[in-house]
């Protein structure tokens, strides 16, 4: 589900896609009914260095901080995990709030 943001073709994103535009406060990428897991990785590419905002079934959980890319904006995607506890069927919200920086996001993956 996005919110403020759109897929934009990137033919070196995970099948040709990545999610582009996740800048302005009160964007999101929100995926639902996610597999349980103890851990997230996130494959995205930013100039910035700083935090997103990550909510579990709604509920602020975590500032994830990200650094800069080497590419900037595109290629390549950097892949960056974190360990926080996410039960089976989650929604799970990347989301610019307040003092956030903007990312692009190829894919997450739980496990
Ligand atoms: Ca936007």
């Amino acid at each position: 589900m996005l919110t403020g943001c759109y897929v934009q073709d990137d033919l070196h994103a995970s099948n040709g896609f990545r999610v582009d535009g996740i800048d302005a406060m009160g964007d999101s990428v929100e995926f639902t009914q996610v597999p349980a897991g103890t851990h997230i990785m996130f494959w995205y590419a930013t100039p910035n260095n700083g935090p997103m905002s990550l909510y579990v079934n709604g509920i602020f959980r975590w500032h994830v901080q990200f650094a800069a890319t080497p590419g900037g904006w595109a290629y390549p995607f950097v892949r960056m995990e974190i360990a926080t506890d996410i039960p089976e069927g989650s929604s799970v919200k990347l989301q610019v709030d307040y003092g956030d920086v903007a990312i692009n996001l190829d894919y997450i993956q739980i496990y």
